[in-house]
């Protein structure tokens, strides 16, 4: 299905025949914009920047790349192709037709479910408004911008099911979605994570890596959805998900590289004096941003989730490749939980670990990055090695969020924890260092920040001193 580019809103869901919709839409894509000018990327919105654009929903659909001015981006309504007889794969519906329109009966908790994907989609583009005024090269600026734009996407993705299957109170939500703002007092981000400030290049890579990646499952699971039009927006935004999640993997790795060079250069693991950012701070790093992005799934035993799983609106990872009965309802599945002074495995009802078993899925896909990270010190022969925390270190949702744990999920006590956890967490000094390298923005073409390597190439065969944003 192509793309339609000719309308006000590009869409491949014929939006001119529902003139109604059309109109509804193309009455908040001026609060969009009014957004994406207060509180999207400060400054840099009058320059050429080398984007992707979707032209249609297939794999060649992203071929397309060009220099957009950023309030030029035609952002628009994309969903994947529908399936042909699809049908409900899980919970009670399950082999029954795909839906296309709302049953009456789901409408409060799939409103809901939309709202709150949505709501982390803009908090994110808020959270990274003040990197480009310090990024370590054009290429990495390009990339922070095109994920800004993807993620503006992602909010017209769930702007558009709110319109067209919600009435009212769907557009009601939609303008909503436009007044909360990340970390504000009065009226913060919907999740814990989209909150926190992403105030340096190092957080921002983390946060693509990590918080993307809750994203990535997340969306797999939406879709999933038996209602069809979730599912197919879903499927569109994974494809855009996994640029996001490339640029935190090589962000981080990048910064390893420099990492490892600067500790041979000078013989030390100390290379804060020669402008690099250590392992042990970047260790501090991964076990901030992976704890908080943990809590993103929620509790292990969590009754909404295995209502959602039972209504059909939410499914699991990669739910057709299972083999069970995809009713979960005889089944048992193994979490961790608090047993007396220590984390303890323990048999509960499937269904009701749905949050915990993505939670599963999402831990497996984080550690392979972690290990490409690891290939990298190795290969400068250097012997360190960076983890991920367990899953009970610096919880504030869920099982763990009432003890304290360290990073080997060794239960401790808040004395313990008090006298530790500069040691595990980035301290206020780590943030100051990683700030003090990141004052200026580098701009010229093929130059990159002593803190980082360059990429191992460009982005679209280009090369990798290309002029990915256009100062002139
Ligand atoms: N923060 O049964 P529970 C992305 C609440 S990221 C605050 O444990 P449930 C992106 C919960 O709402 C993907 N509150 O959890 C990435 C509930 O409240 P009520 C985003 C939280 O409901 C980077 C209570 O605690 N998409 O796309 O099973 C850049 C107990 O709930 C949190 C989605 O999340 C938290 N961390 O699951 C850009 C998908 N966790 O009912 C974009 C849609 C839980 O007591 N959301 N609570 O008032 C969902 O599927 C579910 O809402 C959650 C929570 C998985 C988040
Ligand atoms: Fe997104
Ligand atoms: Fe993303």
């Amino acid at each position: 299905m192509s793309i339609n580019y000719n309308e006000l809103i590009p869409n491949n869901v014929d939006l001119s025949d529902n003139r109604r919709l059309q109109r509804a839409l193309e009455s908040w894509q001026p609060h969009y914009l009014d957004w994406w000018r207060e509180m999207g990327p400060d400054g840099f919105q009058n320059l050429d920047v080398y984007l992707r654009t979707a032209i249609s929903v297939d794999a060649k659909g992203w071929a397309n790349f060009g220099y957009v001015r950023m309030p030029d981006y035609r952002w628009g309504i994309f969903l994947a192709n529908p399936e042909k007889d699809r049908t409900i794969n899980f919970g009670d519906h399950m082999g029954e037709p795909a839906w296309q329109e709302v049953p009456g009966e789901y409408r409060g908790i799939l409103r809901r479910l939309i709202v709150t994907q949505g709501d982390t989609e803009p908090a994110s583009v808020e959270q990274q408004r003040y990197l480009g005024a310090t990024c370590p090269s054009l290429y990495d600026l390009r990339n922070l911008f095109q994920v800004n734009v993807e993620e503006g996407r992602h909010l017209w993705a769930m702007v558009y099911l709110l319109h067209a299957f919600f009435g009212r109170d769907g557009r009601e939500e939609a303008d909503a979605l436009l007044e909360r703002r990340s970390g504000d007092a009065d009226k913060p981000r919907i999740l814990l994570a989209f909150n926190e400030k992403t105030p340096d290049w190092l957080s921002f890579f983390m946060f693509t890596y990590f918080t993307d990646r809750d994203g990535k499952y997340q969306l797999a699971s939406l879709a999933e959805s038996a209602f069809d039009p979730l599912a197919r927006s879903c499927r569109f935004m994974l494809t855009e998900e996994a640029h996001h999640m490339f640029v935190g993997e090589t962000g981080v790795g990048r910064i390893v590289q420099r990492a490892c060079e600067l500790m041979n250069e000078h013989d030390t693991d100390d290379i804060r004096p020669y402008g690099g950012i250590d392992l042990a701070t970047i260790q501090r790093y991964v076990n901030f941003h992976f704890s908080v992005s943990c809590d993103l799934f929620g509790s292990e035993m969590s009754t909404n989730a295995a209502n959602y799983y039972t209504m059909g609106l939410k499914g699991r990872y990669n739910e057709t490749k299972k083999t069970d009965d995809h009713k979960l309802t005889h089944d048992q599945y193994t979490i961790l939980e608090v047993d007396g002074d220590q984390v303890a495995p323990k048999q509960e009802a499937a269904l009701l670990t749905i949050n915990e078993q993505l939670r599963d899925d999402y831990i497996e896909d984080c550690q392979r990055g972690v290990d490409r990270w690891n290939k990298i010190i190795k290969r400068h022969g250097i012997d360190f090695e960076l983890t991920l925390p367990h899953r009970a270190f610096h919880r504030t949702i869920g099982a763990f969020a009432d003890i304290k744990a360290a990073p080997d999920g060794t239960i401790i006590s808040q004395a313990q924890w008090d006298e530790q956890h500069h040691n595990w967490l980035p301290t206020e000094e780590d943030r100051r260092f990683v700030a003090s390298l990141m004052q200026k923005p580098v701009i010229e073409p093929g130059k990159y920040a002593n803190w980082i390597a360059p990429p191992a190439r460009g982005i679209n065969g280009q090369p990798i001193d290309f002029e990915y944003v256009k100062f002139s």
